[in-house]
């Protein structure tokens, strides 16, 4: 009988759709318990397997890189987002790195209009108080959120997903304004009537609504600083489906209690699983555990998306998805 294709060892537990196809496929290993490897345990998957498929929750540092076995040849990531990997290390090693771009686009966009009205119109507090059997009936000022149409959404990172958010934003009459690191092409920006901003800063001080929409990488770590994030109109609010290094996560919690700002919505955090508990403790917040792109659908395509890196690069090409250091 031919050698099935390569010895993978999946970090998490996938859709099941996905991980029947990677047993077929792949001298694949699953994780059928979902509980997350420890770091001998990470160390022990590197130095067996060809190909590794880890998440987000899977430190793949060069320090760990650095026990890696000359077996391994790719890490296919199951996600978008590559903070959790040591791409340059990987790089140096000859290890090629994948991630599944695209396929979450939409519903990580649609999660961050949810997050928009949730804080806007207050629908945690007002579905605590439906449930909570102390609503004495309607009231002219009772549960008043503030309008988003009309409003300035300022689009931080015009990738994908800000681009999604964009549309969405326009279709619920929200002025677009973006800060990028390069401006995008015309026919994007006139297609969204979208307004570059180059300077980050002059941004922050006049839109009403802040969408954290760019990767972690070393250049956006605590782009949202506590110096800018002053910067705010004290009724704006502040969305992050991208991940929690990008703000000061502190620095936020500090303003939001403060009331100098309006309210955020945070779907990420710097310290995942971790949230600051002073984030719990107030009213003017929405908080998720980490479920931007969490649709069945989205986890299937995501699977889809590492089986044909692994398959493609298996049978001796360049994977569709490959992650160089160059473009972090
Ligand atoms: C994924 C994400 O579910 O893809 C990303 O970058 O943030 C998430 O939505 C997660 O990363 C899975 O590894």
């Amino acid at each position: 009988m031919p050698r099935k294709g390569p010895s993978v060892i999946v970090t998490r537990k996938l859709p099941d759709s996905i991980e029947t196809r990677m047993m077929e496929l792949f001298d694949a290993k699953l994780n059928h318990d979902d509980v997350p490897l420890d770091r001998a345990a990470l160390t022990a998957a590197l130095q067996s397997c060809e190909v590794l498929v880890p998440t987000v929750t899977d430190r793949i540092d060069s320090a760990l890189l650095a026990h890696a076995g000359e077996q391994l040849k790719l890490i296919a990531n199951y996600g978008t987002g590559v903070d959790n990997i040591d791409v340059e290390a990987a790089y140096k090693r000859g290890i090629t790195v994948t991630n599944t771009p695209g396929v979450l686009t939409e519903d990580t966009a649609d999660m961050t209009m949810a997050l928009i009205l949730a804080v806007s119109r207050r629908l945690v507090e007002g579905e605590k108080l439906a449930r909570s059997g102390e609503w004495t009936g309607w009231a002219p000022t009772s549960m008043l959120g503030h309008r988003i149409h009309g409003k300035r959404i300022g689009i931080l990172g015009m990738g994908r997903i800000g681009s999604a958010v964009a549309r969405r934003a326009k279709g619920f009459g929200l002025a677009v304004h973006y800060h990028n690191r390069r401006r995008v092409h015309e026919t994007l920006e006139s297609e969204l009537e979208a307004t570059y901003w180059e300077s980050l800063d002059q941004m922050l001080s006049r839109v009403d609504i802040v969408s954290v929409n760019c990767p972690h990488t070393p250049a956006t770590f605590h782009l949202l600083s506590a110096r800018r994030l002053k910067l705010l109109r004290p009724h704006a609010i502040v969305v992050n489906t991208s991940r929690g290094e990008v703000i000061d996560e502190p620095a936020l919690t500090r303003m939001l209690r403060a009331k100098e700002i309006g309210g955020a919505g945070l779907d990420v955090f710097e310290h995942e699983p971790q949230i600051n508990p002073r984030l719990l403790a107030l009213d003017n917040v929405v908080l998720l555990p980490h479920m931007g792109s969490a649709t069945l659908e989205g986890r299937q395509d995501m699977g889809e998306k590492v089986i044909i890196n692994i398959k493609t690069f298996a049978d001796g090409h360049r994977p569709p998805d490959r992650v160089l250091p160059s473009m972090l």
